[in-house]
């Protein structure tokens, strides 16, 4: 029997992208945060001379997937992480946004074959975006941790 898993042991050599949408920056902002201290701990260089990491910014949460496509197809990453914040309010464009970034995130990765993690946070208030972003918890550190998680899993099975 095979145990095939990802493990943290060699998380300091991975090459990692972030795309993060500026719409609801005040929480996308803060999961940046979070993606990166995790990053960092595990031994990513997170600084602007790192050759590991490339952030990159788009409008909203609809524009994550084809960035991530374009970044994925590079073949220079092993895990791209997307940040995005999709607050309900009263607008059924709630809907179609979620639905594209996670449908468009989902098909990209199956079709480059480059783990992308979905970042996304979808609430019906500012207050819970907050919470989840760091008044409570940091969601972003998660996601980190989540694509360390699948970038050595992505190792163990080639
Ligand atoms: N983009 C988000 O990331 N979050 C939202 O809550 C949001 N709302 O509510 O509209 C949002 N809209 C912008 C969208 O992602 C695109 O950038 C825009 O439609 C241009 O394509």
């Amino acid at each position: 029997m095979a145990k095939i898993e990802g493990t943290f042991e060699n998380s300091s050599s991975f090459r990692v992208a972030i795309v993060i949408a500026r719409f609801n920056d005040l929480i996308t902002s803060k999961l940046l945060s979070g993606c990166l201290d995790c990053l960092s701990r595990h031994g990513i260089d997170v600084n602007e001379s790192s050759n590991q990491l490339d952030i990159a910014w788009v409008p909203g949460s609809f524009e994550l997937p084809i960035i991530s496509q374009e970044l994925a197809r590079k073949g220079k990453y092993d895990v791209v992480i997307t940040l995005g914040a999709v607050i309900r309010g009263d607008t059924p464009h709630f809907d179609v946004v979620v639905s594209e970034a996670s449908k468009g995130v989902a098909t990209v990765s199956r079709e480059t074959g480059v783990p992308i993690i979905f970042g996304v946070l979808t609430t019906d208030t500012m207050q819970q975006a907050l919470e989840r972003a760091g008044i409570k918890n940091n969601l972003g550190w998660s996601y980190a941790l989540q694509a360390l998680e699948m970038a050595s899993l992505m190792n163990a099975m080639s």
